[in-house]
């Protein structure tokens, strides 16, 4: 295979037939077979059984024909084995049991051993990897460091940040403690999944985008620039954020081979402003896939246009699919990139 890929030859900048297009949860609730699944399995339990896992991720493959698969699961799968009680509420929204407070909740945090704490997603992985016969490749990934932290300090999703930002700025030190926590826990976790048989890594800092660019690069650039340095030497790394339209340079040198971006900037003119030295992963509004065929061609064919044919450009939205997104439109989206950037 593999190698020839056209997603894998766009994470390396190279000259593409036509624009590879996938999904960030591409696999979840707009679908009606993921939606039978999850009425007799819970979430968490879903993500521990490796054969429903698999057969999860290959539904988006075998139903839109995009050109990478997810392995499905969580950011937060490595923080129970790093002693933190996780559970995923009615509609999916995930509850930490016993956020962090202080010192000694930093302290207590354990280095995750992944074959000991998360083997059913290694498994996952097997699965998928043999499923797919080198057809597409498998993308595995994890949270950033910065947005798991938000999570163990907040407890859940929030508003404001105000609890995350409070603690990073009137504790530094312990800050840079539970940050090197989590970046080693986030190494792991990488490692364990290229070895496993992901292809391609994403890591995603989906709530950095509260932060100031100073204090972005104060307090979490040094741990995700570890983090990717460490981990994106051995497959291609996607890095991925929300709201960082004003900081991307900074993101970029964080790392990552390819910066993916939301659909608040014009992807052209962020790809001259990053250099063309990095590819660029977008960044179409998730609800545009709300609207009918006529509006998403239109959406689709501006961003072909902006990107300019660039070898380099993974076609994607710029956040997650809605879960009230009709699954029609999800698989015409990607038919309609695959027509209009045929070279
Ligand atoms: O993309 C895929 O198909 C793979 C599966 C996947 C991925 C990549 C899921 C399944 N979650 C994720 C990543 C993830 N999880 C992120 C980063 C991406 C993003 O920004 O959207 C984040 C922030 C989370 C945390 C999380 N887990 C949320 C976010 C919202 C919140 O309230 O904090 C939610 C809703 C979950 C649960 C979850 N994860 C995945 C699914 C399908 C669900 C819904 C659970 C359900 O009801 O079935």
């Amino acid at each position: 295979m593999g190698e020839d890929h056209v997603f894998l030859r766009a994470c390396r900048r190279e000259s593409t037939e036509y624009t590879p297009v996938w999904l960030m949860r591409q696999a979840g609730r707009y679908m009606e077979e993921y939606r039978d699944i999850r009425r007799k399995v819970g979430f968490l339990d879903l993500c521990k059984s490796p054969d429903l896992a698999a057969e999860v991720t290959l539904l988006p493959v075998r139903k839109l024909g995009v050109d990478a698969a997810i392995i499905f699961g969580d950011i937060l799968l490595p923080l129970e084995g790093m002693g933190i009680g996780l559970e995923f509420a009615e509609g999916g929204k995930p509850l930490i049991r016993n956020p962090i407070k202080g010192k000694r909740d930093i302290e207590q945090l354990r280095p995750i051993e992944p074959e000991e704490h998360v083997p059913f997603l290694l498994k996952a992985i097997e699965i998928v990897r043999r499923e797919l016969e080198a057809r597409i490749p498998l993308i595995g990934f994890s949270g950033a460091p910065f947005t798991l932290a938000s999570y163990l300090i907040e407890g859940g999703h929030s508003r404001d940040y105000g609890k995350t930002k409070r603690f990073m700025l009137e504790s530094p030190p312990l800050w840079r403690l539970l940050m090197e926590k989590l970046t080693e826990v986030t190494i792991r976790y990488l490692k364990a999944q290229v070895q496993g048989g992901a292809q391609v890594l994403q890591l995603f800092d989906s709530w950095v985008g509260c932060l100031s660019p100073w204090d972005y690069e104060a307090y979490v650039l040094p741990h995700s620039r570890r983090v990717i340095h460490e981990v994106g030497m051995q497959v291609p790394l996607i890095h991925f954020s929300v709201g960082t339209g004003g900081f991307l340079h900074l993101i970029k040198e964080a790392g990552g081979d390819v910066i993916g971006i939301d659909w608040r900037t014009d992807l052209g003119e962020t790809w001259e402003r990053l250099g063309y030295n990095v590819g660029i992963q977008g960044n179409l509004d998730p609800s545009v896939l709300l609207a009918s065929r006529a509006v998403i061609e239109a959406h689709v064919r501006k961003i072909l246009q902006s990107a300019g044919n660039r070898p380099g450009h993974i076609f994607n939205l710029g956040h997650g699919v809605l879960p009230q997104t009709p699954v029609e439109n999800a698989i015409f989206l990607v038919e309609t990139v695959h027509r209009l950037s045929k070279r």
